[in-house]
């Protein structure tokens, strides 16, 4: 297990598409793990693959709550199959922004198709936070940040500061 190094945007990585997974090899299942790890730590409840500079079909979530016990989903070439009608409005936060949130809105229901990691195929049907954050984790999988479900005036304003941010941690 190791703790993996998280890109903080902007980050031209974090703008790209990811290649499906050929297998879910040990290599793939350590990624996961050593995602989860850099999940649990950081802390937040998803990450993908872009997000450690790995341009895969690869995402982690765990969406259990601090005194519950961990429900760690491992996801390989995750793919959406259902959106519900019905949108919600949610404050969302991003491990490569950190300290800035949003009301973004979505589906609140989804179903999604995916490999686990026993390379087994799985359909899960979400609501909730859960839906929530298999739509932002497969949205990294895209390119797509949060901030790209905004106006351009408030991502812009978010973008800019995130560059600021980076500026002053260099410096
Ligand atoms: O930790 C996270 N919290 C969160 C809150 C609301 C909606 C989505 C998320 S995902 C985020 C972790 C992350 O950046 N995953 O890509
Ligand atoms: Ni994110």
């Amino acid at each position: 297990m190791s703790l993996l190094n998280i890109l903080i945007a902007p980050d031209p990585t974090l703008k790209q598409k990811t290649k499906p997974v050929v297998e879910v090899d040990d290599d793939v299942r350590q990624l996961m793990d050593d995602m989860l790890e850099t999940m649990y730590e950081a802390p937040g409840i998803g990450l993908a693959a872009p997000q450690v500079g790995v341009l895969k079909q690869v995402l982690v979530i765990d969406v259990a709550r601090q005194d519950e016990p961990p429900e760690p989903i491992r996801m390989a070439n995750p793919e959406i199959v259902w959106l519900s009608d019905t949108l919600v409005s949610n404050s969302e936060g991003c491990l490569s922004l950190p300290e800035q949130y949003a009301e973004v809105t979505r589906p609140d229901r989804v179903k999604v198709r995916y490999l686990d990691e026993t390379g087994t195929r799985q359909t899960l049907e979400a609501d909730g936070l859960l839906a929530t954050c298999i739509q932002h984790e497969i949205d990294h999988l895209s390119g797509i940040l949060f901030v790209d479900h905004l106006s351009a005036l408030k991502r812009n304003m978010i973008l800019r500061r995130m560059a600021k941010w980076k500026r002053q941690q260099a410096a």
